[in-house]
């Protein structure tokens, strides 16, 4: 079987989709930092849509902050891929052709520094994940203290995290009398253009004030709201993916066929028109992160731990146990009053599609998957949300079970006694402050309430809370997640 490749795409069946602009004429206009399989799924699909309407310079060079697994795979695709869309009626198949190149920052940061800082560069977009941005998740400011920040305050030249890589970037643009790229975050934080800024701005600073006065006067950090299901590829996808293609590719992505992207329109040098191919340019971005990060999220998460608990493998199991499925009218019920609706959109209809999305049984997204680095999701996720409920004087029953289920989950054991692989940047922590607490809810609640970075100081104050947070957890352990789920109907 042949490998995907610019040579091989002519001989692929004329049915499947394929980049229908010249790519040997491609420049790159956009880096991307974090090049998983969401960015190849999103960002690079919908640049892929709108170079179709319209060619420019948009061509797209990703760059790993971590392995070289994903430049291995791609190098000898030219960069090419498939996008396996997942509908409950049948699968469809597109080659997508924005991704030009694969950088290993690790390899030759320099290099990629430089990359950042050539002139046709005019946007550097992130999907580094809610850890990527070496932030205090409770406080959104840059963790000074973080490994990754100390090495590259010490060695500004060779920058392992995403944010000296982006001020590295913009001090060589700056030295070249250059104006700056737009840095473009399209992470699940919240304000996350506003959060970027500030951890700039605030690692900038550390080193020279000159700098940070320029970004702050040139630089443009848009707030988004990005929104696709990407579960993990698996071998299987890939096997399938073959068949489909008649030709092998080592770098598939799979995806629902649902996308939302909604993006701040303040950009420092231009952009592709991705309002074309159906991108939402708007001036408040608030608004549709609220609902996102809140609703979709938000369930996501406490469906992960509970459903984790309960032993459901993937989304789509727990969203159809009926248990479940009504613990997330319930919870949907609780945020709903929190989140201003964007322009046109009903709630309750928003509600009701996101069960829909999460039952589709053709995307396989794993509990274990959703479940991984709670501790920077929760904040966002869950914590805002009950603080404005608490705030209202309005009942949390649901929205504390959530923080409960991950709070079992956290103890490292599930409903059948077997380990939980918990991969967290606070593992570390939790294991710390769990020794000895075994299954005493008052216990393990006050421990893991008192992580400050989490739950701030405020929350563990709230009596109202913690005490829910307790009785759920009680329930968890004596009765297990459906029974706890089943307690609140
Ligand atoms: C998920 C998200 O992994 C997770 O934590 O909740 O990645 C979710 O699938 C996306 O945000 C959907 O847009």
């Amino acid at each position: 079987m042949s490998r995907l490749s610019d040579a091989t795409l002519g001989g692929l069946s004329p049915r499947i989709r394929r980049p229908t602009y010249d790519r040997a004429r491609l420049t790159p206009g956009i880096v991307h930092l974090g090049l998983g399989a969401f960015a190849r799924a999103h960002l690079c699909e919908y640049t892929d849509d709108a170079l179709e309407r319209g060619f420019g310079p948009w061509g797209v060079v990703g760059a790993s902050l971590q392995r070289p697994d994903q430049r291995d795979r791609l190098k000898p695709q030219d960069g090419l891929y498939t996008f396996l869309k997942r509908a409950p009626q049948g699968p469809d198949l597109r080659v997508i052709g924005a991704v030009l190149a694969v950088m290993v920052a690790p390899e030759n940061p320099a290099a990629l520094v430089a990359r950042m800082a050539a002139p046709e560069t005019r946007i550097v977009s992130l999907t580094v994940t809610e850890k990527g941005y070496c932030h205090d998740p409770a406080t959104g400011r840059l963790k000074q203290d973080h490994p990754d920040i100390v090495h590259d305050l010490a060695v500004p030249a060779a920058p392992r995290s995403a944010v000296g890589l982006l001020v590295a970037g913009l001090r060589a643009r700056k030295a070249a009398g250059l104006g700056p790229f737009t840095a473009l975050c399209c992470d699940n934080l919240p304000s996350n253009g506003q959060v970027l800024a500030g951890l700039v701005r605030d690692f900038a600073a550390l080193r020279d004030d000159g700098l940070a006065a320029w970004i702050e006067a040139n630089g443009a950090f848009p707030a988004t709201m990005v929104d696709r299901i990407v579960p993990a590829t698996t071998e299987a996808d890939i096997a399938e993916v073959e068949g489909l293609l008649g030709a092998a590719d080592a770098a598939p992505v799979i995806g629902e066929p649902f996308r939302q992207w909604a993006i701040e329109d303040v950009f420092a040098a231009g952009r592709p028109r991705w309002e074309d191919v159906g991108a939402q340019m708007v001036s408040e971005v608030a608004p549709f992160e609220f609902m996102k990060l809140r609703m979709l999220n938000g369930a996501h998460s406490s469906l992960a731990y509970l459903g984790y608990l309960a032993g459901h493998e993937t989304v789509a199991q727990a969203s159809a146990d009926p248990v479940l499925a009504r613990f997330l009218e319930g919870l949907w019920a609780e945020i709903v009053p929190t989140v201003p609706a964007p322009q046109g959109v009903s709630l309750p209809e928003y509600a009701r599609d996101l069960l829909i999305r999460f039952q589709n049984p053709a995307i396989r997204h794993r509990t274990w998957q959703i479940a991984m680095d709670g501790s920077q999701k929760l904040p966002q996720r869950l914590l805002g949300t009950i603080r404005a409920r608490l705030k209202a004087g309005a009942p949390v029953d649901h929205l504390a079970l959530g923080v409960a289920a991950w709070m079992r989950y956290v103890t490292g054991l599930d409903e059948a006694g077997a380990a939980v692989d918990i991969r967290d940047p606070l593992a570390d922590a939790f294991a710390r402050r769990l020794a000895g607490t075994g299954r005493d809810a008052a216990a393990v609640s006050a421990a893991l309430l008192g992580i400050e970075a989490i739950f701030g100081a405020d929350l563990p104050r709230e009596g109202a809370f913690t005490g829910l947070v307790r009785r759920h957890l009680d329930r968890l352990f004596t009765g297990g997640a459906r029974a706890a789920a089943a307690s609140l109907a």
